[in-house]
């Protein structure tokens, strides 16, 4: 492949609802889509997940608007980049900044799965026709709506439910809910919002057969979750601890989880999301993969690399319309009864709607 034109855009989208977490509420979306264009007139498409503040990690939108503007697009601008696989080794330089790595590395990928006419999940080693997905619900002031909420999305067949808690927020609201709903398949996510000072509440959560917790300690921490997993029956899933395949190698060998939540651009792209992914199935540490309220593009990636066989939990791939009025891609992605069907057009697999990238817009680089 050799890019003739890589063409950033910066993007404002408002959210069909604000998402809150332990660390805000996002009411839009400021993220960056990267398009990759090669000789013969095809595009690749990539989606940096940032935020517009480093709330979840380190990168934000600024920051991986400069990462790709004056560093990474750059460095492959009219090069012969044989496979998607090599582009790790010329991002190592730079530390970090994964979310902007993977913006590029997955245009990458949607393009090299073009141009071999194959659907991106195929070309990822992918074998799944559909995944299952559940739904992260954001932390609720009112309980009464977050019932609601709930049982809306287990009549609507999402695979299992994520609630949101934090300090304060966390046991009277699982014991509530799990009373209301005693079957459903049930877990929750602290977004680092605990220390090992909580560990008698975390302790506590055992009794609400809980599928996982995840993350619930400092994010990047593996030994302190590690002795947590020791004091608590409740599988622990590792979100934000885990950057590279060396977290995850590291992860396994402490104990610090049982369960890995992949997100694409936290890791750096999919080239690494896969070698993870070997990794873990080696190991024996089933995976799911996260959700950064993706627009459809890289709605389209997650679920390409949940077609590879490790990801044997439910995902947070939830429909377009869960969070866009209406989405920059077409088809928009629908889960019907908690399954979603795997694209098979070649690349993503679905037709970025031009126009609603226009629409959204707010700023735009040409880079040749
Ligand atoms: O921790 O998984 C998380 C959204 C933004 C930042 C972090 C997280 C989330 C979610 C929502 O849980 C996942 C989604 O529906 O895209
Ligand atoms: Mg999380």
């Amino acid at each position: 492949m050799r890019i003739k034109e890589v063409v950033l855009y910066k993007m404002k989208m408002k959210m069909r609802h604000p998402f809150t977490t332990s660390f805000g509420t996002e009411h839009e979306r400021l993220f960056l889509l990267v398009e990759v264009k090669d000789e013969d007139g095809l595009s690749g498409w990539g989606e940096c997940v940032t935020s517009e503040k480093p709330l979840y990690s380190e990168e934000f939108t600024q920051s991986s608007w400069y990462m790709l503007n004056h560093l990474l697009v750059p460095m492959v601008l009219n090069k012969e980049i044989e496979h998607p696989d090599h582009l790790q080794s010329l991002f190592d330089v730079f530390k970090r900044n994964n979310m902007a790595k993977s913006a590029l590395d997955g245009a990458f990928w949607d393009l090299y799965a073009k141009t071999k006419g194959l659907p991106l999940s195929n070309a990822l080693g992918g074998t799944k026709s559909q995944i299952e997905v559940g739904i992260s619900l954001g932390i609720e002031e009112n309980i009464e709506n977050l019932y609601e909420s709930i049982k809306r999305k287990v009549d609507e067949g999402y695979k299992r439910i994520k609630i949101k808690i934090k300090p304060g927020k966390d046991l009277d609201v699982i014991e509530k809910v799990r009373s209301r709903f005693p079957n459903i398949p049930l877990m929750a996510d602290a977004n680092s919002a605990y220390t090992l000072d909580d560990v008698e509440t975390l302790k506590a959560m055992d009794q609400y057969n809980l599928m996982m917790i995840e993350q619930p300690l400092t994010s990047g921490d593996l030994i302190d979750h590690a002795k947590l997993q020791k004091e608590i029956q409740t599988p622990i899933c590792l979100d934000e601890s885990i950057h590279s395949y060396e977290d995850a190698r590291q992860a396994i060998e402490l104990g610090s989880g049982k369960i890995i939540n992949m997100k694409i651009g936290r890791v750096g792209g999919l080239s690494q999301a896969r070698k993870i992914h070997d990794l873990c199935k080696h190991e024996n540490i089933p995976l799911w993969c996260g959700g950064m309220l993706e627009s459809g593009v890289g709605r389209a990636h997650n679920i390409a690399i949940t077609t590879l066989s490790n990801f044997t939990l439910p995902g947070d791939t939830a429909s377009s319309s869960r969070y866009w009025h209406k989405d920059i891609i077409e088809p928009e992605v629908v889960v019907n009864n908690g399954v979603l069907d795997v694209p098979e057009a070649p690349g993503i697999g679905y037709e970025v709607n031009r126009k609603e990238v226009e629409k959204n817009t707010v700023e735009r680089s040409v880079l040749k």
